[in-house]
Order: C-alpha cells, then sequence, then structure tokens
C-alpha cells in the first residue's frame, strides 16, 4: 500500500473512484510531492477495471490555490526544465476514464488549470475559479490559456488572465465553465451521484465517448468526425453493445461487462 502524503484516495461509491487534495496548511498548493502522489492515484485508478468514474476534490476552502509559489519562486529555467511538470500534467490528460472535478473555495493557477483537465465540473457556490500568475510576473503554464479560451471563449478568457480576476460560482455556470453549481454542504454527494451515473454506464462506450469529445478540441471538424466513426465502429466489436441492445429489446436492464 502507498502511502500518500498530500492526497487521500478513498472510494465513496461502488465504481467511483475520489481523490481528495490534502494541504491544508497550504489551500491545497500544487506542489512537486502532490502533483507526483495525484498522477499515481489517476494511473491507479485508471488502469483499475472496477473505477469507472474519478472525482478529484479538496477542502471546502479550497480546491487548489495553484501551483506552489514558495517550490517556484526561486527556481531558474534549468530547474524548471529538468522538474518536468508538463510531462505529470500530460499524465493527467491523457487519463482513460472520465475524471470529475468537486471545487469548493479556490480553484486558482494550476487549480483552476486541473479542474480544466477533468471532463466536468461540479461547483460549490462558493467556488472561485481564477489566472492570476500575471500578479505573480508569470503567466498560465497548465493549459489555461487554450483550455479557459475554449470554454468561456476570448473575450472573458483575455481578461482573467490579462487582470487575475476570480470568476465566482454563478458566472462559471452562465460562462460554461462548470456543469452545475450546487450549495458547499452538498457539492461532493451531488460530484459522486454524477459520478456513479457515469460510472453505471458501458465503460468502454464511455471511454472511447470520452476520447472522441476531447478528439473536438484537437482536430478540424472533418477529421473529429472520422475519429469518431472510428471509435463508434469499434464498440460494435464489444459484448457490451451485444448486450446493451439486447437487454433494451428484451426490456431488461444490461448488465456491463466492460468487454
Ligand atoms: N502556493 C504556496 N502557498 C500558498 C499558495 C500557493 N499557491 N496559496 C496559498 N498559500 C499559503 C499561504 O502562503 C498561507 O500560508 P502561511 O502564510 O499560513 O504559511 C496559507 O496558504 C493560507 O493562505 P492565505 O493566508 O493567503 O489565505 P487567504 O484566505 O488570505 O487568501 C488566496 C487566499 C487564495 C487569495 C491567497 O492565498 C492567494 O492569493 N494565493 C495565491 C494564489 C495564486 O497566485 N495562485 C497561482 C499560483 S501560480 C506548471 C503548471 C502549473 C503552474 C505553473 C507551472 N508547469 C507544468 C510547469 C501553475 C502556476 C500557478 O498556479
Amino acid at each position: 500500500m502507498t502511502d500518500f502524503t498530500c492526497i487521500k484516495k478513498y472510494q465513496p461509491k461502488p465504481l467511483v473512484g475520489a481523490i481528495e487534495l490534502h494541504r491544508p496548511e497550504a489551500l491545497n498548493a500544487l506542489s512537486l510531492q502532490l502533483m507526483i502522489e495525484l498522477v499515481q492515484a489517476v494511473e491507479a485508478y485508471d488502469k483499475n477495471p472496477d473505477i469507472r468514474c474519478i472525482v478529484i476534490h479538496g477542502s471546502a476552502k479550497a480546491f487548489a490555490a495553484g501551483a506552489d509559489i514558495k517550490e517556484m519562486a526561486d527556481a531558474g529555467t534549468i530547474e524548471m526544465l529538468e522538474r518536468d511538470q508538463f510531462a505529470r500534467w500530460e499524465r493527467i490528460r491523457q487519463c482513460k476514464t472520465p475524471l470529475i472535478a468537486a471545487v469548493s473555495g479556490f480553484a486558482l493557477g494550476g487549480g483552476c488549470e486541473l479542474t480544466m483537465h477533468c471532463d466536468m465540473i461540479v461547483a460549490s457556490e462558493t467556488a472561485q475559479f481564477g489566472q492570476p500568475e500575471i500578479n505573480l510576473g508569470a503567466m498560465p503554464g497548465a493549459g489555461g490559456t487554450q483550455r479557459l479560451t475554449r470554454a468561456i471563449g476570448k473575450a472573458l478568457a483575455m481578461e482573467m488572465v490579462l487582470t487575475g480576476r476570480m470568476m465566482g460560482a454563478a458566472e462559471a455556470l452562465r460562462t460554461g465553465l462548470v456543469n452545475r453549481v450546487v450549495p458547499v454542504e452538498g457539492y461532493l454527494n451531488e460530484a459522486f451521484a454524477l459520478a456513479a451515473e457515469v460510472a453505471s454506464k458501458a465503460p468502454i462506450s464511455a471511454r472511447l465517448a470520452k476520447e472522441a469529445v476531447l478528439k473536438a478540441f484537437s482536430t478540424t471538424l472533418e477529421g473529429g468526425l472520422e475519429f469518431e466513426r472510428k471509435n463508434f465502429y469499434m464498440l460494435f466489436a464489444s459484448e457490451d453493445q451485444k448486450e446493451g441492445m439486447a437487454a433494451f429489446v428484451e426490456k431488461r436492464k444490461p448488465i456491463w461487462k466492460g468487454k
């Protein structure tokens, strides 16, 4: 069993894996150690056939207040290159299992970028999203300029990146950054319920559909449609497609095998 010091890993419901970011003394700032543990936990869940949806969350006060500024403050370019943090973020991006961020309080800088690495975001009414790196003489480094722009559009993303202003939960919902907003007492349960719903579906379908939706961000419409078609055809080689359609015809609930 692995001993984690900056995260907690647990299963709140069958088929759902949760990861809690846990550095309360630093508002869950994403230290190097936290990122190592997070990637390890995400990859372990991703390889586990009994986990079909993953929820990442922090505390009621902070999802994560960004990368750890104290660790970065004195680093030079070469040291940053050697740390190769981008490789770690890339491994989260590669996760095939659907990922949900449950966000309460601060989701800033790398914290906001981590929520946007997830496939859906459930926010509490107190959630605050922001890319305040400009206030530190830096700029977003883990996809913020690209994913925020795609999520909420150029004008608003530009404003957030250039002024560092935070966006509250209501605005995040209105602009399409998050899926839903719920009172802080219920946001985790809401995220776990959404995760359980996703986890109850045919698992290979979920993975291939996730992959196809994400493709929309990196290719042309033509290329994306072609990709979607290949994944669509591929599912007809699965036992679950036969089971799903047979169950419909026989008016019963399907039993997914993940095969
Ligand atoms: N790093 C380290 N410590 C942090 C922190 C952070 N990002 N945010 C907060 N803390 C610490 C504070 O220093 C304080 O510690 P003590 O002084 O008690 O020891 C403790 O958490 C509580 O914080 P505050 O006292 O400041 O709490 P307040 O409620 O007054 O204020 C705040 C909350 C969130 C408004 C404030 O803490 C704040 O402005 N925090 C910094 C937010 C920020 O600027 N975030 C962006 C960081 S830069 C990369 C990938 C990603 C990134 C970079 C590279 N690669 C792949 C290479 C990302 C960069 C960033 O995220």
